[in-house]
């Protein structure tokens, strides 16, 4: 049985976007992982921790079989493989950071995972790039991501071309 879920990209240091195709190519390689569809690219500003450079942020659907768990431990290994540092820092600069959104539809809440994402519905640069791969996709408990998109503000995102 396998399970669709939707992870989000980011990175704000150094060639963030070919890091990001990089790491996206990686997951594909992790046994019971394949990459669906890929969104483009879209250059956001920071939030959160507005004195760092802008981001690059982008989300991929892939098919899985492990479990959510599993899943987040693949997420975070491959963070580190791509020369992620966890300093403390709430929000701060980051080579990959690549956050679970959503895993099939199911809500998850534990002391490791939240999941739909808690800050989907506040956040352009989770929604623009998810509105490429899963538009009319219904996140339980947030909403639908078309309609998400429609009540924020996405002024100062760019998309790369
Ligand atoms: N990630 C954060 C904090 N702020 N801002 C943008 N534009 N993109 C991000 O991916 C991002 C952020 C924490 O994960
Ligand atoms: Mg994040
Ligand atoms: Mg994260």
């Amino acid at each position: 049985m396998s399970v669709t879920a939707l992870i989000g990209l980011g990175g704000n240091l150094g060639d963030v976007r070919a890091r990001l195709a990089t790491a996206i190519d990686a997951l594909g390689r992790v046994p019971g992982v394949s990459v669906g569809a890929r969104s483009r690219f879209y250059r956001t500003p920071p939030w959160g921790n507005v004195d760092q450079p802008d981001f690059v942020n982008a989300a991929v659907a892939i098919d899985t079989t492990m479990g959510p768990h599993d899943l987040l431990d693949v997420l975070l290994a491959t963070e580190r493989d791509f020369g992620r540092v966890r300093d403390g820092e709430r929000w701060g600069p980051r080579t990959l950071d690549l956050d679970l959104l959503a895993y099939g539809d199911r809500t998850i809440d534990d002391e490791r995972l939240t999941v739909p994402h808690p800050r989907i519905a506040e956040r352009a640069f989770v929604l623009l790039p998810l509105a490429d791969i899963a538009p009319t996709l219904t996140l339980p408990g947030i909403g639908r991501v078309d309609a998400l998109l429609g009540r924020i503000d996405a002024a100062g995102c760019v998309l790369l071309g």
